[in-house]
């Protein structure tokens, strides 16, 4: 019998760690600050230790708005201003620890009149994991409901097996079980979804 919590799970050339949008806006007191996201980064640093050591790629995404982008509210959108492109709410976190020698940045949302929840969406994301002979994606990061969800949709589309790190998100719940119905979705579309302790060290 398989019983929950009990799998374990081994990380192999082919794996990518993809972080999605930890960036200090999105962390408590910054503009768009989704409850309880500093917790995932001590969790976060765990999974990129783990990719480093195997020398398996890490990308790491950002929210990277124009001062006058349209999902600002001032600009009609829903969001108030948040990862000004340059800005300090747009930077990563001190405590994140980034291992410089495997990670790839990728910055999205970038055009005034266009946004992009997606990693995948206006990037080029998938030629770089494509170069890099990626199969499976291990995504975490901010917010469950936006970002990871699209990012994760956007993975499973292109042909990608999913990992949801489901230790390592949180959401921004405009409406209560926005998080939950966003997860449930993602493994109901074929994401996989572990915590630390099922992956084998
Ligand atoms: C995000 C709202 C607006 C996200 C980005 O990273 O999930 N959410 N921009
Ligand atoms: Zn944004």
């Amino acid at each position: 019998m398989r019983r929950p919590g009990c799998e374990r799970l081994t990380l192999n050339v082919g794996d990518a760690l993809i972080v999605v949008d930890v960036q200090n806006d999105f962390l408590p007191g910054g503009s768009l600050a989704v409850s309880q996201s500093d917790e995932v980064i001590p969790v976060l640093n765990r999974y990129l230790a783990a990719f480093a050591r195997r020398g398996l790629p890490i990308f790491v995404t950002r929210d990277w708005h124009p001062p006058n982008h349209c999902s600002f509210q001032p600009h009609g959108g829903p969001w108030p201003p948040h990862c000004v492109a340059g800005s300090e709410g747009a930077a990563f976190p001190f405590a994140l620890e980034l291992p410089a020698s495997s990670t790839l940045i990728t910055l999205k949302g970038t055009e005034a009149e266009k946004d992009a929840y997606s990693a995948f969406d206006g990037t080029d994301l998938n030629v770089r994991l494509r170069a890099k002979r990626v199969q499976r994606l291990f995504v975490g990061g901010l917010a469950t409901d936006y970002c990871v969800l699209c990012t994760v949709r956007d993975g499973l589309k292109a042909g990608y097996e999913v990992v949801l790190l489901q230790d390592a998100v949180r959401a921004v719940n405009l409406r209560p079980g926005d998080g939950e119905r966003a997860e449930a979705e993602m493994i109901r579309r074929g994401a996989i979804p572990i915590r630390l302790e099922m992956l084998v060290a």
